[in-house]
């Protein structure tokens, strides 16, 4: 979002097809003013010292939230802002029974499938034995579809994870099966996980911030 008026009330530390995707789709989803800093990763930028300052990890994404201070890891930033503009309902309230379940489920999609991406699209940073990294990558690929065929089962609502609603999980996830280019590999097992990531594709906030995020 480009902003010509006030400083935006976030900064979101970006690259296209990364993690920050998430942060973005729930950043319009509130209808928060924010910009986006392109850190090019391509370039190293994510390991100068500049950088690190900001996110020691040296990962995206990051946020600058109003107060000045940096957050990182994609679910406390979407923890931090669901909790700070509750009337969007993105994230249950403390005392939902909801709540525990979505915890859950939305850290395992940072834990698990989103780390199997990794390997998936950087075998390299797992071993600089470039003889093993099609064995790498072969291997995330069926474990991101087992880990994908475990979330379908676990969807209860339609078309969104939970019976409650519309909810963060549901834009997470749909990042990850966004990453995923043999889509049609998961779906034909996977009906419930179809239907959310079609529900999700058409909200407006997906279409106006997708084609960031295109393959060039
Ligand atoms: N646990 C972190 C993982 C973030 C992550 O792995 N980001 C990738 C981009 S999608 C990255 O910055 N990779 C560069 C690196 O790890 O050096 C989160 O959930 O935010």
């Amino acid at each position: 979002m480009e902003n010509d008026g006030p400083r935006p009330t976030y900064t979101l530390f970006w690259e296209a097809l990364s993690g920050a995707m998430v942060v973005e789709l729930v950043l319009e989803e509130i209808g928060a003013s924010y910009e986006r800093r392109l850190i090019d990763m391509a370039n190293g930028e994510h390991l100068t010292d500049n950088y690190r300052t900001l996110n020691p990890t040296g990962q995206v994404p990051a946020l600058l939230l109003p107060n000045g201070d940096v957050i990182g890891e994609s679910a406390a930033i979407v923890l931090t802002l669901g909790e700070r503009h509750p009337s969007a309902s993105l994230i249950p309230s403390a005392t939902s029974a909801i709540r525990p379940h979505f915890l859950r489920w939305l850290i395992y999609l940072a834990t698990s499938p989103y780390m199997t991406m990794v390997q998936f699209n950087h075998p390299e940073r797992f071993t600089s034995i470039s003889a093993v990294h099609g064995d790498l990558v072969e291997n995330a690929k069926s474990r991101l579809v087992s880990q994908f065929e475990i979330l379908d089962g676990a969807i209860s609502g339609s078309p969104y994870f939970f019976q409650t609603g519309f909810s963060a999980v549901d834009l997470y996830l749909f990042m990850l099966v966004n990453f995923f280019p043999a889509k049609s590999e998961i779906f034909q097992n996977c009906n419930k996980l179809r239907g959310l990531y079609e529900a999700v594709e058409c909200r407006p906030s997906t279409t106006r911030i997708i084609s960031n995020h295109v393959v060039t």
